[in-house]
C-alpha cells in the first residue's frame, strides 16, 4: 500500500505555481516525495515560491516560461529535460479570471483567458508529452473548474475555456493513454484564492455559495493536495479521462 501513493524519485512539472493552488498542490506533491518544477511567468516571484519550499527541505527548482507562448514552453522543457532528466508528473494549473458581462467582453481579454486558461494546457502537454511517449509513462493533471459543466454569469470567456479544458483532457486521453500516458483533471469548486478574493470578501456571494454547497463552506487550497496526489501516483495507473470534482457537492445538487 505504502507505494500507491508515494512520489519518491518522481520529478513533478507545475504551471503558474508561485501562489494559489499550484503553489499548495507543489508543496503537497514534495511531501509526498516528488522533486517539484515550479514555472511562472515572472522569474522574482517563481524564485521566492522556491525558496519557500527548499527551506522546507525539498527539491524544487524555477522553470520561466508563459505557457501561451508554444516556443518558448517547448524550449524550455526540451532544456529541462536534457540537463536535469525526465518531467515524470504535469499539473497544468496557470489560469486566469476576467469577469464581466458577455455582451460587454473585451474580445482581447476572451481570447487572453483562451489562450492561457486552455491553449497553454495544449502547449504544455504537447511538450512535456512527447518526452513521456518515448517514456512509455507519465502523469498530466489538467486542473478543470465546476465551471467546466456549470455556468455563471459574468465569467463566460472561464467558463468556455475551462468547458474545453474537459475535451482537451478526452482528447489527449483518446491518443495518448496507449502511450503510458494518463491525462485527468480536477474540478475545483470555490476555492478561497487570489483569483477568488473579490468573491470570498462579498458576504453575499459567500452567502450564496454556502447555501449551494452541500459542505457549507468555502474550499482551501489544501482540500486539492490528495486528488492530485492520487493522480499523481501510481495508485491511478488505470485512470484515464477522468474529471474529479473537489467541490463540497456544488456540481452534484440545486
Ligand atoms: C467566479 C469564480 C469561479 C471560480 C471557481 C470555479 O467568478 O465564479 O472565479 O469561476 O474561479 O474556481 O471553479
Amino acid at each position: 500500500m505504502s507505494t500507491l501513493f508515494d512520489l519518491t524519485g518522481k520529478t513533478a512539472l507545475i504551471t503558474g505555481a508561485w501562489r494559489g493552488i499550484g503553489f499548495a498542490l507543489a508543496g503537497g506533491l514534495a511531501e509526498a516525495g516528488a522533486n517539484i518544477v515550479l514555472n511562472g511567468r515572472d522569474g522574482d516571484k517563481t524564485e521566492k515560491a522556491v525558496r519557500a519550499l527548499t527551506e522546507k527541505g525539498y527539491h524544487a527548482r524555477e522553470l520561466i516560461f508563459d505557457v501561451t507562448d508554444a516556443e518558448s514552453v517547448t524550449a524550455a522543457i526540451d532544456d529541462y529535460e536534457a540537463r536535469h532528466g525526465a518531467i515524470d508528473i504535469v499539473i497544468n494549473n496557470a489560469g486566469i479570471q476576467h469577469r464581466a458581462s458577455l455582451m460587454e467582453f473585451d474580445p482581447k481579454a476572451f481570447d487572453d483567458v483562451l489562450a492561457t486558461n486552455t491553449r497553454g494546457i495544449f502547449h504544455v502537454s504537447q511538450a512535456v508529452g512527447r518526452h513521456m511517449a518515448k517514456r512509455g509513462q507519465g502523469k498530466i493533471i489538467n486542473i478543470a473548474s465546476i465551471m467546466t459543466k456549470m455556468a455563471r454569469h459574468h465569467v463566460g470567456a472561464y467558463v468556455t475555456a475551462k468547458a474545453a479544458v474537459g475535451g482537451l483532457t478526452r482528447a489527449m486521453t483518446s491518443e495518448w493513454a496507449e502511450l503510458g500516458i494518463n491525462c485527468n483533471a480536477i474540478g475545483p469548486g470555490y476555492i478561497s484564492t487570489e483569483l477568488t478574493e473579490a468573491l470570498f470578501a462579498d458576504q453575499a456571494f459567500s452567502q450564496w455559495l454556502c447555501d449551494n454547497t452541500p459542505a457549507k463552506r468555502w474550499g482551501e487550497v489544501q482540500d486539492l493536495i490528495g486528488t492530485a496526489i492520487y493522480l499523481a501516483a501510481p495508485a491511478s495507473d488505470f485512470v484515464h479521462g477522468q474529471i474529479i470534482y473537489v467541490d463540497g457537492g456544488m456540481t452534484t445538487t440545486v
